[in-house]
């Protein structure tokens, strides 16, 4: 596998429970490097555009408020395999159904606030990083 990149969000719930280290402590271990990082906060309108494939679903107005609700961690995380192993690595959407030890697992309280994002395809980590960071915030 080539050496590739993912994006990630450490969520508002991640934030708030003070677990940025605990996470990322987990993303350094598996391996990744940080190509960019920042703590920020999203306006609605920000988590709207970012969530625009979800947003005929009944959970998207939920999701939008709960990610715009506190600041965040983004990231650009470079490993091979970044966008399949990341996914592994957090586990499933609901945290009910995440693997032990994964991060979710660990630290995400619902379906909705599951404390981590992960780009689901190279295509979309692309467009994703791109949403967050500009090309001279990347190393
Ligand atoms: P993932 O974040 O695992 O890629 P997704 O892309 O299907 O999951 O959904 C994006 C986020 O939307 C997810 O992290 C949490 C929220 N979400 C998804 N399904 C939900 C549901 N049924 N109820 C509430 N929130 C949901
Ligand atoms: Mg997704």
């Amino acid at each position: 596998m080539a050496a590739n990149r993912t994006f990630t969000m450490l969520k508002p719930d991640a934030v708030r429970a003070g677990n940025i280290g605990n996470i990322l402590q987990m993303i350094n271990a598996a391996g990744y490097r940080i190509v960019a990082m920042k703590l920020t906060q999203l306006s609605l309108e920000k988590a709207g555009e970012f969530y625009e494939v979800h947003k005929e679903r009944p959970f998207y107005g939920e999701l939008c408020a709960f990610m715009s609700s506190g600041p965040i961690v983004a990231a650009i995380l470079e490993k091979d395999n970044a966008v399949e192993d990341f996914r592994t690595l957090i586990g499933a959407t609901n945290p009910a159904n995440a693997a032990p030890g994964t991060i979710r697992a660990k630290y995400a309280t619902s379906m909705g606030e599951n404390a981590v994002h992960g780009s689901d395809s190279d295509e979309n980590a692309a467009i994703e990083g791109a949403f967050h960071f500009a090309g001279v915030e990347l190393f």
